[in-house]
């Protein structure tokens, strides 16, 4: 049954961020990231930050845990940081532009390099680096030759360290006033180049130095910082209006999917509840104000944060226009067992009725339909998913092919469901930008050899590859796919 005709504009794309795909650490006048120390890790072992302290020891610290206070982000040579080389869109891009143009891309989701803008980060006074300016501008150029609409995500995932060592990143006032000034001067420029922005990425799952630049891990600290973020992006949307009547501004959340593990009411209560602990954020920014279990919610959570009257208006004022979101799985909710947090959403207990992918994430295209209708029905807000894949390790065989035919089934199963929720269930959908279309690092792990591309980029884990990009089986598909507007999906 179809009811609802399918967009024919629909933006049908894939996502990158600058912090795993870009690389040129340093280059032409960039300045120092968090995400910078931030070391690889593996499956079972988390990421490290490399940390130093005044007496020149140093210390290889959990990537969510606080930065002591003596203590600071720190480059060791003898150490391979992934998001330093990435896999080298820096250099490549013209190359990668043009693949993903040839596959008929027409949204490509990335993110600018802050410190790429202003190395500090935009205090007073300083002087934006033409040079990180220019580069992205030739980004947009070349995407705009391929039809291409960049999908720009102002702050994903890295702080710049000046903001992060002497504000305490964003649960200082001062980090809006400097955001602001870099949002500004990048809205301003490449307003002819660039209609949709996501000012934030992932804003309910950052925390800690390396997402947050936040350097103690308390509770009120994050949701203070969190606040400060609402701030900055109702303030990013009322600029995007006064600059360009074209822009489009979204909020972006990891919305996976939760269940409860059975109708036990504590289990289904607990559900809702947990599944707020997410939405919260989309209500503040999606509906303008802070729900009613708020208080009850950050009181559990033990934080106690400052709002002012003015600064509630603002929210209230100018809320996102669109609702974002990245959705890899879905997971279950049990009150007597505990949640893990992790990229990619919320890791609980089995759910029998789903396979797992070899990193542990359970694959359920259904919950796509249930999410999408979930959201569509809170908030009546158009929704674009700019997330979604699944990370494999691929094997190149001796001809040189990849044969990903499991990608393929993943992505088809997926999108047949995103079909349904557009064609049958009425949502308002933008568009599907699937996550690293080009092979990128591994947010949660740093691994390379967790792929999600189209195109597979040489490069393992140690960092050690020629960069070279090779069309995957699931490149063709999906130019298929696109060319017929998602007609064609076998
Ligand atoms: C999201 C992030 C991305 C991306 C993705 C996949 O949370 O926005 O940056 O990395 O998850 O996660 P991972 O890289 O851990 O597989």
């Amino acid at each position: 049954m179809t009811i609802h005709e399918f967009p024919k504009d629909f933006l049908w794309g894939g996502a990158t961020a600058a912090n795993q795909f870009e690389g040129g650490f340093l280059t032409e006048g960039r300045g120092l990231s968090t995400n910078d120390f931030v070391t690889a890790g593996t499956k079972s072992a988390g990421r490290k930050i490399s940390i130093k302290f005044a007496d020149d020891l140093t210390e290889l610290i959990d990537v969510e845990s606080s930065i002591p206070e003596e203590a600071v982000g720190y480059i060791d040579d003898s150490i391979y940081y992934p998001s330093h080389k990435a896999t080298g869109f820096y250099h490549n891009y013209k190359e990668d532009i043009r693949l993903l143009g040839e596959m008929g891309f027409k949204a490509f989701r990335m993110s600018i390099s802050w410190t790429r803008i202003f190395p500090k980060g935009g205090i007073e006074g300083e002087i934006p680096n033409e040079e990180g300016l220019i580069f992205y501008e030739k980004v947009f150029q070349e995407c705009m030759k391929y039809g291409i609409k960049p999908i720009v995500t102002l702050y994903h995932f890295e702080n710049p360290v000046y903001l992060a060592d002497n504000y305490n990143g964003w649960a200082g006032k001062e980090t809006i006033e400097c955001y602001m000034r870099y949002v500004k001067l990048v809205m301003t420029r490449y307003k002819h180049l660039v209609t949709y922005w996501i000012p934030i990425n992932e804003i309910n799952v950052l925390r800690g130095y390396a997402r947050l630049g936040v350097r103690d891990t308390s509770a009120s600290t994050r949701y203070q910082a969190l606040h400060h973020l609402f701030i900055a992006n109702a303030r990013t949307n009322k600029l995007a209006q006064e600059i360009s009547s074209d822009f489009k501004v979204g909020c972006m959340l990891a919305l996976s999917g939760i269940y409860p593990e059975d109708c036990k009411p504590e289990n289904v209560f607990g559900a809702l509840e947990f599944r707020r602990r997410a939405l919260f954020f989309a209500d503040v920014m999606i509906r303008g104000y802070y729900p009613s279990y708020a208080g009850s919610m950050l009181e559990e959570l033990g934080a106690i944060i400052e709002t002012t009257p003015e600064e509630l208006a603002l929210i209230k004022a100018y809320p996102s226009q669109f609702l974002a979101f990245s959705y890899y799985r879905t997971t279950v909710y049990n009150t007597d067992l505990p949640q893990k947090v992790d990229t990619g959403g919320q890791l609980g207990s089995e759910n029998p009725y789903l396979t797992k992918s070899p990193w542990g994430w359970p694959i359920d295209p259904i919950g796509l339909r249930y999410v999408l209708n979930e959201l569509y029905d809170r908030y009546q807000a158009p929704l674009f998913i700019v997330e979604n894949g699944l990370g494999m390790n691929d094997t190149v065989e001796v001809d040189g092919t990849i044969n990903d035919d499991y990608r393929i089934n993943y992505l088809r199963s997926h999108i047949k469901e995103l079909m349904k929720a557009v064609t049958i269930d009425g949502v308002d959908l933008i568009g599907y930008t699937t996550w690293g279309p080009i092979d990128l690092i591994s947010s949660g792990t740093g691994e390379m050899n967790k792929r999600y591309g189209f195109i597979y980029v040489d490069l393992n884990n140690q960092g050690i590859g020629t960069l070279k990009r090779i069309k995957k089986k699931s490149y063709y598909w999906y130019k298929k796919l696109i060319n017929t507007n998602g007609k064609d999906i076998n």
